[in-house]
């Protein structure tokens, strides 16, 4: 794996400034909540930093490297190849920037569209994603926010909800683990 500072380097150069800017806020948000519920910090900070490290990558090439790295593009991927960059980030955080560690994987891979049975540092990369303070306000913001310190699940529900609202009012198709992660978190509640 790559020293911090290579990897953060390496970022922005694979980056816009907007999106370098919003990663460091994710950075700082994943920190403060990886505190406040007890996960290593080292897994939080490489999993923040490279969250969005395919998102810039023009969507005919993020196709191409779907194929070669053998993601399954099932429909909705298809239809909005923009969703790939998170399971696309996954492989090229381990091929470009060397990380190993699954957990960390799968915190990328799936800080877009969350899943059933999320770890907490899913959950905190997820959520650290949605408030980080460059973000422009949209609505329901500011209600994961106040969740999100005391009451991760209740935090992941509201943001889950939102966005899955978010997408039908705009015709988008809702990807099936973000209906999953819904489903799962709604299982465990009476
Ligand atoms: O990459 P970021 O902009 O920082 O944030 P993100 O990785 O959470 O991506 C947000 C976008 O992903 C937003 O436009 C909504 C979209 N999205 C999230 N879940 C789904 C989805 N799009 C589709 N089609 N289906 C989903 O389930
Ligand atoms: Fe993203
Ligand atoms: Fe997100
Ligand atoms: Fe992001």
């Amino acid at each position: 794996m790559l020293k911090f500072s290579e990897m953060q380097e390496k970022l922005q150069s694979a980056l816009s400034p907007g999106r370098f800017n919003h990663t460091l806020g994710v950075l700082e948000t994943a920190i403060q909540l990886g505190h406040i519920y007890n996960i290593d910090e080292e897994k939080v900070k490489v999993s923040a930093l490279l969250h969005d490290c395919a998102k810039d990558i023009p969507n005919t090439l993020k196709l191409r490297l779907c194929k070669e790295f053998h993601i399954p593009m099932d429909e909705v991927l298809l239809e909005d190849i923009e969703l790939s960059h998170s399971f696309l980030g996954a492989e090229i955080a381990k091929r470009e920037y060397g990380v190993k560690d699954e957990e960390i994987l799968n915190a990328i891979k799936y800080h877009t569209t969350g899943r059933a049975d999320m770890s907490v540092l899913e959950k905190v990369i997820y959520l650290a994603d949605y408030i980080e303070p460059n973000r422009t306000p949209f609505k329901g913001l500011e209600e994961v926010r106040r969740y999100v310190t005391n009451d991760l699940d209740k935090a992941m529900e509201i943001a889950l909800r939102n966005t899955i609202e978010y997408l039908a009012k705009n015709d988008r198709t809702i990807h099936p683990l973000t209906k999953e992660a819904l489903e799962f978190i709604n299982s465990k509640k009476e």
